[in-house]
C-alpha cells in the first residue's frame, strides 16, 4: 500500500515530566565522566541514508513544538543529489513522521511556485506565525524566506536579502517593531570566507540597518575559515544565546564545529562572550563518515525554560540528523569563563 509519509523508529532516552501542553523535548543527563559542556544523544543518529523513498539524506533541519508534539521543517537531499524541504511531525522530536512529499509553497497572490532547490532550514514562531527561512535559488545562494499558521499552507515572500548569501536566522520577537534577521553574505558556491551580519526590517520585505556582529577566526583556527548562525537565538536574562557553526580550512577540506556567543539583549549585534573553543566537533563515526566528511551543522534548539535543558538539533557529515545536550545555566557560566569575543 502506498503510504504519504515514513515514521523512523529509533531509540528513545526521555524521562523528564511534561509541562501542561507541552510535549518533553528530548533529554540525557550528562554521562558520568563526561567534561565536556555539551553531549551527544545516546539515540544518535536519529535519522540517517535512505530514510524515505527518493530521499538519499535528511541534515541540517528546523524542529519547533507545535500542538502538542513537534514540528520538522527537513532538508531532504534526493537521489538526484537535490535538496527540497519536506514536513515532518513528531510526538516527542526523535521520531519523525515524514511526509513523502516535499513542501508545496505559493507566492503571496496565492499561486503554486516550486523552489528550483532548498536546503538548511531555520524554522521561527513570531507572534502567531511560523517563519521558514532557507538557502534558496534566486538565482544562485541566497536566503529564502516563507511562512505558515498552520503547517498546511506555505506562502513565499520576498527573498529578503541580495544573492549571495546563506544562514539567514531570524529573531524570534521583533524590537521596536522591526524584525531582526542574521546573514551571512557568502559565494554561491563553497565560500572560503564569512562573517555574520544583522539585518532589521519594518515588513520583512525591506531590509536595511545592516550591523557586522561577528567575524570569523580569533584565536581559533576551529572558526577560522568561515562562521555561520545555526539556531533561532534563545532569549535568557544573559542575553540572545546564540549557537553558529564554525569552519576550519585543512588540506583536506572543511571541518564543520558548533560553537555558541552570547549577544546583548538589545544591541544584538553585540557580541558579550562567545566561545573560544568549540562545543562540539566531528568525532563520532556518523559525523565524520559521510556524503560530506568532519561536519556538525546546528539549524536548531528546543529549549525548556524551567529546566534550562537545551537539545540542539545538528546535521552530521550532511548525511545524518543527531542531537546533544547542553543546560542553559552550566553553558552560560562555561562562555563567559572561556570566551574570546
Ligand atoms: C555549507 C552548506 C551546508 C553543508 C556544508 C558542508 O556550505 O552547504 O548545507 O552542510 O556546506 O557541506
Amino acid at each position: 500500500m502506498e503510504t504519504t509519509s515514513t515514521a523512523i523508529e529509533t531509540h528513545l532516552g526521555l524521562e523528564n515530566p511534561q509541562a501542561p501542553g507541552f510535549a518533553p523535548i528530548p533529554w540525557e543527563p550528562k554521562p558520568e565522566g563526561c567534561e565536556d559542556v555539551m553531549w551527544r544523544f545516546s539515540g544518535n543518529p536519529i535519522l540517517t541514508w535512505n530514510p524515505i523513498p527518493r530521499g538519499a539524506r535528511i541534515f541540517n533541519s528546523a524542529v519547533i513544538p507545535y500542538e502538542g508534539g513537534f514540528i520538522g521543517i527537513l532538508r531532504v537531499d534526493y537521489k538526484n543529489g537535490r535538496p527540497q524541504l519536506h514536513l515532518a511531525r513528531s510526538e516527542d522530536a526523535v521520531k519523525w513522521d515524514i511526509e513523502h512529499e516535499m513542501i508545496q509553497w505559493e507566492n503571496e497572490a496565492g499561486e503554486p511556485i516550486q523552489n528550483s532547490y532548498a536546503y538548511d532550514p531555520r524554522l521561527c514562531k513570531i507572534e502567531d506565525t511560523y517563519y521558514i527561512t532557507w538557502c534558496d535559488d534566486f538565482p544562485g545562494a541566497s536566503i529564502g524566506m516563507g511562512y505558515t499558521k498552520d503547517f498546511k499552507t506555505f506562502v513565499k515572500a520576498e527573498n529578503p536579502l541580495m544573492p549571495f548569501n546563506r544562514n539567514g536566522v531570524l529573531f524570534p520577537r521583533k524590537k521596536n517593531g522591526e524584525y531582526m534577521l542574521l546573514s551571512r553574505p557568502s559565494d554561491s558556491g563553497h565560500t572560503p570566507f564569512g562573517e555574520i551580519i544583522l539585518s532589521h526590517s519594518k515588513d520583512l520585505t525591506y531590509w536595511g540597518k545592516h550591523r557586522h556582529v561577528m567575524k570569523n577566526g580569533g584565536s581559533g583556527w576551529w572558526q577560522g575559515a568561515k562562521i555561520g548562525a545555526g539556531s533561532i537565538p534563545i532569549e535568557t536574562s544573559e542575553g540572545w544565546l546564540l549557537f553558529y557553526h564554525g569552519v576550519s580550512h585543512t588540506c583536506n577540506g572543511y571541518v564543520y564545529s558548533i560553537g555558541a556567543a552570547i549577544l546583548d539583549l538589545d544591541e544584538p549585534w553585540k557580541v558579550l562572550w562567545r566561545t573560544r573553543d568549540y562545543l562540539l566537533t566531528p568525532e563520532k563515526e556518523y559525523e565524520t563518515v559521510g556524503f560530506v566528511p568532519n561536519v556538525a551543522f546546528p539549524c536548531a534548539a528546543l529549549y525548556e525554560e524551567d529546566s534550562g535543558r537545551i537539545a540542539v538539533y545538528y546535521g552530521a557529515a550532511d548525511t545524518n540528523t543527531a542531537i546533544a545536550f547542553c543546560q542553559r545555566d552550566e553553558l552560560i557560566d562555561y562562555i563567559k569563563s572561556n570566551s574570546e569575543v
